[in-house]
């Protein structure tokens, strides 16, 4: 890490998966057990899939909309220490997930600093007029966009195979010149969110870091690694990050 950089110019980026989640009860989607040992992919994350039978598709996300909801699944301690690192870092803190629950949210992360690249679940949007919503209970088929008024265009605000991630213009310049890199609970198997690490490594300044449970497909990228679960590994690199300012 180069130290030379005044503290309130060292800008930090940080890319969660699943795995951040994993110990408030939400399944990952690789893992033994995961999502897609239950599902096919191509059933129910992709376009195609919602064209061709959107009532699966539906079902597919009310059941995980109606987990999210139901008021078991908390922030853990990997959440909360990434608000507590947002909240008393000098320089810019911009935190990127995957995920599309709101656990960050809930953790205390600050909204105007989190971009949700995959989408939220807590959202839907209405693919004739394109508004988006809150929205936390079951859509269907015959939902009306409470906007335009269209029946059946509703659907999950997600990015799915083959859609454009949101907010990678924003992503893309704050992995410019970020000082520090850390992917956390990720696979590194779906792009463009796999990439940023190259992206980091290719300005050749910011110092990268991988903290997940285990290697990741890109684990050799990245200059530092550690494992173990989030819930330990976090909220230690977080203090060691604080205490060496
Ligand atoms: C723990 C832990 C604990 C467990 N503590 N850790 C060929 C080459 C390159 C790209 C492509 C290609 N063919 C197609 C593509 C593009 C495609 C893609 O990447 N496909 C790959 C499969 C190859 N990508 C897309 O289509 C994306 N769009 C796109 O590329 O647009 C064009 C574009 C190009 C360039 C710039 C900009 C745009 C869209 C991808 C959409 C992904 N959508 C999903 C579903 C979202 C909604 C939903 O949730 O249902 O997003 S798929 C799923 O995977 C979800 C996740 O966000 C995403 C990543 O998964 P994640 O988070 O890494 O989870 P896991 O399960 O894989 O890993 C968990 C990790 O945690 C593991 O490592 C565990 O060990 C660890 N772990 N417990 C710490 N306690």
């Amino acid at each position: 890490m180069d130290k030379s950089i005044p503290p309130e110019n060292r800008r930090i980026v940080i890319l969660t998966g699943a795995g951040i989640s994993k110990e408030s009860g939400l399944d990952t989607f690789r893992d033994a057990g995961g999502i897609w040992s239950q599902v096919n992919i191509e059933d129910v994350a992709t376009p195609e899939a919602f064209t061709r039978d959107p009532v699966r598709v539906h079902d597919f996300y009310n059941h995980r909309r109606r987990n999210m909801t139901g008021g078991n699944i908390a922030p853990n301690a990997a959440h909360t220490a990434i608000a507590r690192l947002e909240a008393e870092w000098p320089g810019e803190v911009l935190l990127v997930t995957q995920n599309i629950d709101d656990l960050h949210e809930k953790g205390g992360s600050t909204p105007q600093n989190l971009v949700h690249m995959h989408g939220e679940m807590l959202k839907a949007r209405c693919e004739n007029c394109g508004t988006v919503r809150h929205w936390e209970d079951d859509l269907s088929t015959a939902t009306p966009c409470p906007d335009c008024g269209a029946t059946g265009l509703m659907r999950p605000h997600v990015v799915w195979f083959g859609e454009m991630p949101l907010e990678m213009d924003r992503i893309y310049k704050a992995l410019e010149d970020c000082w520090l890199f850390m992917s956390i609970g990720t696979s590194g198997n779906v792009y463009p969110a796999a990439g940023f690490v190259s992206q980091v490594r290719m300005q050749g300044r910011g110092h990268t870091v991988e903290l997940n449970l285990e290697p990741s497909e890109g684990a050799t990228q990245f200059v530092e690694k550690l494992y173990g679960p989030a819930t330990e590994i976090v909220p230690s690199y977080v203090d060691k990050l604080l205490s060496d300012l």
